[in-house]
């Protein structure tokens, strides 16, 4: 099996990190998408949605979408467990993951895909106006999750999840993205200290 993408990348980034989390090797080969990579017929015919990381299996079958791919090896190898345990902690790491793609790490794609010009040939149209609308966006969630994350160690609560990755991506994806830093939130600080310094997180 082999997972398809470029490795520094966003949701490429999202499924090393799980992996390394979880102790499992995968190989990886490397596109650059800046380069329009996944935008061949040969890709296309893989993956019509054109973007990875993709998870392609022995047996030809494909697994797309970051979130689907790290759920596969969650079944594989369930320990560590980085979907939550029990009934509450599941849900809860569902509900946060949920709320940090769809919002923080949302808002900082729109933000990179819509203004930056070397994503100008990717994003078609670039509409500079829902990029501008993003930067607030990514501000109402930064508040958001700082609350959160004063209340508990980890964003799900007291362990760390794929929650924590997709969070983690997503605050250094503002970099790229030309957002400053979020150094006036002490809880996410708190929080983002922590989990740099895991080894998976390490580029
Ligand atoms: N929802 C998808 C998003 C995948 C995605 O947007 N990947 C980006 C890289 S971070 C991509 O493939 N971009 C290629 C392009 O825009 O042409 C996931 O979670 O995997």
């Amino acid at each position: 099996m082999k997972i398809i993408g470029t490795a520094m990348a966003p949701n490429p980034r999202r499924v090393r990190i799980f992996l390394a989390e979880k102790g499992v090797t995968v190989e990886f080969e490397e596109h650059d998408l800046m380069l329009e990579a996944f935008k061949t017929p040969q890709f296309t015919a893989i993956n019509p949605w054109q973007r990875v990381p993709l998870l392609q299996l022995d047996d030809g079958r494909t697994i797309a979408e970051s979130v689907a791919i790290c759920r596969y090896f969650e079944e594989i190898k369930p320990d560590p467990p980085l979907f939550g345990v029990g009934a509450y902690g599941k849900a809860a790491v569902e509900m946060w993951n949920r709320r940090v793609e769809l919002g923080l790490f949302a808002a900082v794609a729109h933000v990179f895909r819509h203004l930056h010009p070397k994503m100008a040939h990717l994003e078609v149209p670039q509409v500079t106006a829902w990029g501008e609308v993003n930067k607030g966006k990514a501000v109402i969630e930064l508040e958001r999750l700082d609350s959160a994350l004063a209340l508990s160690r980890f964003i799900a609560g007291d362990s760390f999840s794929i929650a924590d990755i997709t969070l983690h991506v997503a605050i250094e994806f503002m970099k790229p993205a030309k957002l400053p830093p979020p150094a006036g939130y002490a809880h996410i600080m708190r929080w983002h200290g922590e989990v740099s310094a895991r080894p998976s997180t390490k580029p």
